[in-house]
């Protein structure tokens, strides 16, 4: 088990009794902690890096530009110990590297579902990128109407101390599933995640017109442009 677990709460003392971490600890065990997440933040800049060259050369190639937004974030150490306590999982670094997978994450929001695909097929084609698992959450969306291609991907990071392999957590979207996604988002935290169920419904309801919007705006988009290129 790491040094770190106490200060974090990662290990299985009683949340009641003191911890007695002198300062000089505390100090070490937030810079291990800093360390072990800076890991994660490198992985996001490399498949942020490897984003902005694909919609670079994109805009040169083809004068189109497939990507709308990209956003990223590294969990912080609280929603990172609350999904650990959620999974049930001891509470040790070793333990958190190997089954927490979305530490980093990164969404990739498109024009159009043809995109959504298309950039998960370049990205995930790279020689130093390997694929983990994909859950296709487009052609199947989940019961509620979400819908989103994820993909956890490994990158190597190279540190002076040797090469490390950092999972992130790629969504890939439309801009009619991100707007669905953050609102359902919001709702769901609003009613502390009890959604009436009139609510569930209407959200089903609009998750199923988001869909026949994203299909027609790419319909309309071919007429004028014809099929993208494919790189
Ligand atoms: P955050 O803050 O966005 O990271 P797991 O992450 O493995 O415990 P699961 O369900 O196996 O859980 O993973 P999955 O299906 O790949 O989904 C994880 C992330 O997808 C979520 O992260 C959300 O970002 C998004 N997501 C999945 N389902 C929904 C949904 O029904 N509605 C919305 N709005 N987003 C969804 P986190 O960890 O919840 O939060």
């Amino acid at each position: 088990m790491s040094h770190i677990a106490p200060f974090y709460g990662l290990d299985e003392t009683p949340r009641d009794e003191p911890l007695g971490a002198t300062p000089r600890q505390v100090r070490e065990l937030h810079r291990d902690m800093q360390r072990f997440l800076l890991q994660y933040e490198f992985g996001l800049r490399e498949i942020e890096t490897k984003l902005s060259i694909l919609r670079d050369e994109f805009l040169e190639l083809h004068d189109y530009n497939p990507i709308e937004h990209v956003s990223s974030r590294v969990k912080t150490p609280e929603s990172l110990m609350d999904k650990v306590d959620r999974r049930k999982l001891p509470r040790d670094l070793d333990t958190i590297r190997e089954n927490i997978t979305d530490i980093a994450g990164i969404r990739v929001t498109c024009s159009f579902v043809s995109d959504v695909y298309r950039l998960f097929g370049v990205l995930t084609r790279q020689d130093d990128v390997v694929v983990r698992t994909v859950k296709d959450y487009i052609a199947e969306p989940k019961p509620n109407g979400y819908q989103s291609l994820h993909a956890i991907v490994e990158i190597p990071v190279f540190l002076s101390s040797g090469t490390v392999t950092v999972p992130v957590e790629v969504q890939f979207r439309t801009i009619a599933m991100d707007f669905w996604a953050s609102l359902e988002h919001k709702i769901y935290y609003k009613y502390d995640k009890a959604v009436p169920s009139n609510l569930i419904a209407d959200l089903k309801e609009a998750a199923i017109a988001a869909s026949a919007l994203d299909d027609r705006m790419e319909r309309l988009h071919r007429q004028v442009h014809g099929a993208h290129p494919v790189a």
